[in-house]
């Protein structure tokens, strides 16, 4: 009996450690976003002292993207793991020099090989390529264990072309320290656009040399009343290339004619003295109303706007009679996109309740002119359809869906934005310590369960450039009150903009979103704990 005991105990034991031993398949790994295609394969391929890197191709974007996966691996293995053009056992092989955003990753037991037609597909490659390690890959320290990828074959490509979020630096200021942090994690999830919302009522954040009192006034503060803060040129540059290391393209945002009290604060002559930041929107535009009358009547002196710290919105306006106005936009808009390579200059254009409508669609159709005549694209907030679009610009879908048909109808795309599932800023439910709530409570399965193509009446795949996912910051203060949000919906939405509709599934998000969670916890990244999760 005795031995018979000791036989089954000892079972156990072999039968536990032979599940210790057994390897994840790589579809179990926890991918996110999750790839077009996972075919698992027996076997792995285990990184030790004498793994090394090839890679087979040219340019600056690989030899980036080589030492940026050398890095991560050394990092955590302590191995040496060098990089050559001659020979290695992890294989970058770019083909060609395309935009090409799709990639294979093959995993042998023998050799690990990532090809693309384009540099962003080899950096696509390579997240993929970490996130099938055990998470401990991604601590800050290194550690002794093995280093094991299930063996395999995973072939990946977007389903949208614009894989976004977007930070609102205005309500509150965050540092270039802050905001390559979020770089880094959001080229983690294979997002391709940083929306940077630049300017607001309560502070203008990027030094423009021919305005210089919009950063020196119009920077001096944020929600609040803090000392604010802003870019300089030098910092933006910077910031655009280290996003760019990563694939990440920075789309710029002076947001008018509205939102725009920062500009009126600095400088009084482009002030008309009809912003005034309290009373419901009917008062409001008697007042505007009043206020015009008078100017006509008299030649009124301008004085400048006071600076403003609370979170209403819509009490502020450009002047659009006034040719001043397009003079400081005409600057601002060479100055920024002699900065800015990507292609997009956001307008904004949201929310201007105290323009009439005549002056609104006369000023979006005078600046998207402006903007094209620097060579950019204009997007902006879903309002600026019920102006002319010129071909090409984009119109960001956040309220109104009307507006997203009226941009369809003009032949122009759309940006998927939708409040009530995209925005970042909005609490998780009424016990959520920060954000607001105007559009709705967001669930983490709420901010997953929805297709960009079936949301809108009338707007379908082809009118869609793709998913954007903003973060207004009224009450985020701190990098704990950023990740807090953000995390884990950055990662739902970066899935409802990669991944197709039809391999997409809630069950299988919340188990790999549980592996993610690692990931993050190992560096301290203060995300949300989903009680919809078992982390
Ligand atoms: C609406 S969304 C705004 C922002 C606010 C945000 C808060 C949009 C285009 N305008 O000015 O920050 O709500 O959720």
């Amino acid at each position: 009996m005795k031995k018979f005991k000791l036989a089954f105990a000892m079972s156990i034991v072999l039968l536990a450690t032979a599940c210790q031993n057994q390897k994840e398949s790589l579809d179990a790994v926890g991918i996110m976003p999750l790839p077009a295609s996972v075919v698992p394969a027996s076997g792995s391929f285990q990184v030790n002292e004498s793994t090394s890197i090839q890679i087979s191709g040219d340019g600056e974007e690989l030899s980036f993207i080589s030492d940026y996966l050398a890095q991560k691996l050394r990092n955590a293995t302590g191995f040496a793991i060098p990089v050559s053009g001659d020979a290695g056992s992890i294989v970058l092989d770019l083909r060609s020099n395309s935009e090409d955003e799709s990639y294979e990753l093959e995993i042998g037991e023998e050799k690990i090989v990532i090809s693309s037609n384009g540099a962003s597909g080899i950096f696509y490659g390579v997240q993929t390529l970490l996130q099938a390690f055990p998470a401990e890959l991604f601590s800050p320290n290194p550690s002794n264990q093995t280093w094991e990828v299930p063996a395999g074959k995973i072939v990946d490509k977007p389903e949208y072309a614009y894989r976004g979020s977007m930070l609102d630096v205005s309500r509150h200021f965050m540092g270039v320290e802050e905001v390559k942090h979020y770089i880094d994690l959001m080229a983690e999830l294979k997002l391709n656009y940083l929306h940077l919302h630049l300017t607001d009522d309560q502070g203008w954040r990027i030094e423009i040399k021919s305005w210089p009192k919009l950063t020196e006034i119009g920077g001096s503060t944020q929600v609040g009343g803090g000392e604010g803060g802003y870019y300089t040129q030098e910092d933006y540059v910077n910031i655009v290339k280290y996003a760019s290391q990563r694939f990440i393209t920075i789309v710029p945002e002076v947001d008018m004619p509205g939102h725009t009290n920062a500009i009126l604060a600095s400088y009084g002559e482009l002030n008309s003295g009809i912003n005034l930041p309290d009373g419901d929107t009917e008062t409001v535009t008697k007042s505007v109303e009043k206020a015009e009358e008078a100017l006509k009547k008299s030649n009124i002196i301008r004085e400048p706007a006071e600076l403003y710290t609370g979170i209403e919105v819509g009490f502020s306006t450009l002047d659009t009679d006034l040719e001043l106005t397009y003079q400081l936009i005409d600057d601002v808009v060479r100055e920024l996109s002699a900065i800015t390579p990507g292609p997009y200059f956001h307008i904004g254009g949201d929310e201007s309740h105290v323009t009439k409508k005549d002056d609104y669609i006369y000023f979006i159709e005078r600046v998207q002119e402006i903007v094209k005549s620097h060579g950019k694209t204009s997007i902006g907030w879903d309002e600026i359809a019920t102006t002319t679009l010129l071909p090409g610009n984009v119109a960001q879908f956040w309220a109104m869906a009307d507006n997203a048909k009226l941009a369809q109808e003009q032949g122009n795309q759309v940006l998927m934005s939708p409040a009530k599932k995209a925005y970042l800023d909005m609490q998780y439910d009424s016990t959520t310590r920060i954000g607001l709530h105007w559009a709705a409570y967001i669930e983490l399965d709420s901010a997953y369960l929805w297709d960009p193509a079936n949301y809108t009446e009338g707007i379908s795949k082809k009118d869609i450039l793709g998913v954007e996912a903003p973060l207004w910051t009224e009450t985020v203060v701190t990098r704990d009150d950023l990740e807090y949000l953000v995390f884990p919906r950055l990662a739902a939405i970066a899935e409802v903009a990669w991944t197709p509709m039809e391999k997409r599934n809630w069950e299988s998000f919340k188990k790999r979103i549980a592996i993610q969670g690692k990931r993050w916890e190992l560096r301290d990244i203060n995300f949300y704990k989903s009680p919809k999760v078992d982390w």
